[in-house]
């Protein structure tokens, strides 16, 4: 499947227009939702017009970069671990967030516990089975809250959402948390993921309305 170019050029006349951008609140908001967005009742599907078949038989998720201990898991090795539960909520910068969302995984702490990054770590670099990248700092992903999730409320991860295994950084607008996630790289210097070289913001802070890069 190839990248759905129209969508992905939509995007980017936003980050050009500042679609979103209110620069306040809107009157009757519950205060949980961070400014500029609006509460979704069901969780809504964005991609790039990719939808990557990733069986768990095949799937592998590498680990290295400045680690002491990089390796590559399969999904046993991953399943033995993942024993970690959160519930957030999740904010996409096109506006929509969910309340609540309850997650079965492995905490990105753990992860960290297990492969040792080096002192000289300070960047996380995300690629994924659709092609996806993303960035995040290794303080950002070292919250209590940051975790490789395979479960969501309840049932399996769907493939749609990015099963088998995503990420999930709910301190982060949702395009910093990677679906179908392949691979994990430890980097000393930060390097842009797909949208942050599309005019969307390397921080992405929903609480600071942090949408683009400007
Ligand atoms: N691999 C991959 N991860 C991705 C994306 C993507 O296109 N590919 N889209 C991002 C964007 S823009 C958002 S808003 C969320 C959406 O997650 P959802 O489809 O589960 O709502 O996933 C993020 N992670
Ligand atoms: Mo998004």
């Amino acid at each position: 499947m190839e990248p759905d170019d129209r969508l992905i050029a939509k995007k980017e006349e936003w980050a050009r227009t500042g679609r979103g951008l209110t620069g306040g609140t809107e009157k009757n908001e519950r205060p949980r939702l961070p400014p500029g967005q609006r509460l979704n009742k069901g969780f809504p599907v964005l991609d790039l017009g990719i939808l990557p078949e990733v069986d768990t038989d095949d799937w592998k998720l590498s680990i290295s970069g400045a680690v002491e201990n990089p390796f590559v898991w399969n999904w046993e090795e991953y399943l033995a671990l993942a024993a970690d539960q959160v519930t957030t909520d999740f904010h996409c910068v096109t506006t929509w967030s969910i309340f609540d969302a309850h997650w079965e995984g492995l905490f990105f702490k753990r992860l960290m516990e297990q492969v040792s990054p080096t002192p000289e770590a300070r960047f996380v670099y995300f690629t994924s089975y659709d092609g996806y990248s993303t960035n995040l700092p290794l303080s950002v992903c070292a919250d209590d809250d940051v975790l490789l999730a395979h479960r969501w409320n309840g049932q399996p991860l769907s493939k749609e959402h990015g099963g088998p295994v995503r990420m999930v950084v709910p301190k982060r607008y949702a395009w910093k948390s990677a679906k179908w996630i392949k691979e994990i790289v430890f980097m000393e210097n930060d390097r842009l993921g797909f949208w942050e070289v599309r005019g969307y913001s390397n921080t992405a802070d929903p609480w600071t309305e942090d949408r683009y890069a400007r």
